[in-house]
């Protein structure tokens, strides 16, 4: 049995950025409200993979549990959009990436009974230090890639929770194989529905085993500094807004997908 974390609810941007330096994660409880999270759901649950836009559709027949993931999910119904600009978790992202920051991705995930614990890892570790060099309290590395996990189910340890140990990040690498870092274990978000967190792409941590008889929904927003690279698939000018989305985006949704002003390299 696994550790759970406390999960600390920040009441200021400042708390709430300070948190993610130094835990690697910070916490939203009531994100979404129960009619919020009931529309999500239903709009998730009807969105078909398209294979072209490397989406995936595994079975539990062709992999031994369902795994659907839909990329570029805001592109695919304007209920959707809402969700790349939340009030409070915006203001989070922005004053860590920068008011230029971006949406990288955003990906509807379903993940069914049966599908197994990952490996503790690293989303993208920008800035592979010395331990003793990331351990100089003048150094301080910037966060380059954050993700959002909006859950919209109850979860459980049966569910497959995510897990993350606190503090990682401060390693200056990967867990390579390591399962706890200065007495940190993986600790699981046990939150509810409506819930978020948002996480660095630095901090050690996995998708656990969902060992109960339901599928677990969970919707990711990938967000970065203007400079890291948008990643909507498929690539090669093949990835085409929906212009009725589009049409109905506010200033800021449409600067977070990619509308900026130019600058170096522009
Ligand atoms: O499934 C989860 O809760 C986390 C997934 C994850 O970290 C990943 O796929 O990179
Ligand atoms: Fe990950």
């Amino acid at each position: 049995m696994s550790e759970s974390l406390p999960l600390v609810a920040y009441q200021t941007t400042e708390e709430r950025v300070h948190a993610l330096e130094n835990d690697g994660y910070v916490y939203f409880p009531k994100a979404l409200n129960p009619n919020e999270v009931k529309e999500l759901y239903a709009v998730m649950d009807r969105q078909q993979a398209i294979p072209e836009s490397f989406d995936r559709h595994d079975t539990p027949e062709t992999r031994g549990f369902l795994n659907r993931t839909i990329n570029n999910a805001f592109n695919r119904d304007e209920i959707l959009l809402q969700y790349i600009d939340r009030p409070e978790i915006i203001e989070v992202v922005e004053a860590i990436h920068g008011n230029d920051c971006h949406v990288i991705g955003m990906t509807a995930w379903m993940t069914g009974p049966g599908r197994p614990q990952q490996g503790l890892h690293i989303d993208w570790l920008p800035f592979p230090l010395p331990s003793d060099v990331i351990a100089d309290p003048r150094v301080k590395v910037p966060v380059f890639i954050t993700t959002l996990h909006f859950y919209l189910d109850n979860l459980t340890e049966e569910l497959g929770p995510t897990q993350f140990v606190p503090g990682s990040h401060k390693s200056g690498r990967g867990p390579e194989g390591d399962i706890e870092w200065q007495g940190n274990q993986p600790q699981s978000i046990l939150c509810n529905a409506g819930d978020a967190v948002l996480f660095r792409s630095d901090v050690w941590h996995r998708g656990t085993a969902n060992t109960s008889g339901q599928i677990r929904f969970l919707l990711q927003v990938h967000y970065a500094r203007r400079m890291i690279t948008q990643k909507f698939p498929p690539y090669l000018n093949r990835f085409q807004f929906n212009e009725a989305i589009l049409a109905k985006a506010t200033e800021r949704q449409l600067r977070l997908l990619g509308n900026h002003r130019p600058g170096s390299y522009d």
